[in-house]
C-alpha cells in the first residue's frame, strides 16, 4: 500500500460513540463524558493486515445536523467508511440509511463500508439480526463493538483495512504488498484530547 495514508471516515448520529471508537483504537482511551466533536479531526495509525502495511487516516466529525454542510469535503477521497449506530438507540440505527445515502452520493464508488453496532456492553434495543441483514443487503460488513470494553474495536478497523486493501488491489492490480515497518502512529488531532498509550485490546466477539 506504500506510505500514502488511506482515508477512513466515521459516520453516524451524535452520541453513538464515533470519537470513543477512534480514541480506543488509536490511543486505548475511553471517556464516559460526552463531549460532542466540534469540526473535523483525524488521527493516523499504521498497521499490518495479512502481511500488508497500511496507514489508516481515520476521520471523525460531529454527527450533528448543523455540521451537514462540511460533509461533502469529509467524504472526499475516503476509501472506507464506518457507519456507527448505538445498540441502545433505535433512531440511531434508523438514521443509518440517511448516512449511507449521503455516503453513496458523495464518496468514491469504490469506498467500502462497514456497519458497527456500538455500545454492545449495554442491553440493546436494536434487533441485531435486522442490523446484520441491513448491512448484508448493502454489501457492508457488520460488527458489534464496544468502545468502552474495547470489544471488536481492533477487529473493526482491521476488517475495514482488509476490505480496502482487497478493493485497491482489485482496482489497480499495482499495489504490491510490502512488509510493515514498525508500528508507529502519529496523532494529528486527538479525538478526545488525550495522549497515546497503545497497548492491544481484546477483540472477542460480543
Ligand atoms: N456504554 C458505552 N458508552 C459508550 C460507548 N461508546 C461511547 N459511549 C458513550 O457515549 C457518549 C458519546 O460518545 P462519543 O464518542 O462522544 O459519540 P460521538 O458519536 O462521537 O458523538 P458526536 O461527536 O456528537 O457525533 C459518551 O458519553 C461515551 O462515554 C460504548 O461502547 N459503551
Ligand atoms: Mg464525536
Amino acid at each position: 500500500m506504500g506510505d500514502d495514508p488511506v482515508k477512513v471516515v466515521l459516520l453516524g448520529n451524535s452520541g453513538v460513540g464515533k470519537s470513543n471508537l477512534i480514541a480506543r483504537y488509536h490511543a486505548n482511551e475511553f471517556s464516559n463524558e460526552f463531549m460532542s466533536t466540534i469540526g473535523v479531526e483525524f488521527v493516523t495509525k499504521k498497521i499490518e493486515v495479512d502481511g500488508v502495511a497500511i496507514r489508516l487516516q481515520i476521520w471523525d466529525t460531529a454527527g450533528q445536523e448543523r455540521y451537514a454542510s462540511m460533509m461533502k469535503t469529509y467524504y472526499r477521497k475516503a476509501k472506507g467508511a464506518l457507519l456507527v449506530y448505538d445498540v441502545t438507540s433505535q433512531s440511531s440505527f434508523d438514521s443509518l440509511e440517511i448516512w449511507r445515502k449521503n455516503l453513496e452520493a458523495n464518496a468514491d464508488p469504490q469506498c467500502v463500508s462497514m456497519v458497527a453496532g456500538n455500545k454492545c456492553d449495554m442491553e440493546g434495543v436494536v434487533d441485531e439480526a435486522a442490523a446484520r441483514a441491513y448491512a448484508d443487503a448493502h454489501s457492508m460488513g457488520f460488527m458489534m463493538t464496544s468502545a468502552k470494553t474495547a470489544q471488536n474495536v481492533d477487529t473493526l478497523f482491521e476488517e475495514v483495512a482488509r476490505r480496502i486493501i482487497a478493493t485497491m488491489a482489485a482496482g489497480s492490480g499495482a499495489a504490491a504488498p510490502r512488509p510493515a515497518a514498525g508500528g508507529g502512529m502519529k496523532l494529528s488531532a486527538p479525538p478526545n484530547g488525550g495522549s497515546s498509550s497503545g497497548s492491544k485490546q481484546s477483540s472477542d466477539c460480543c
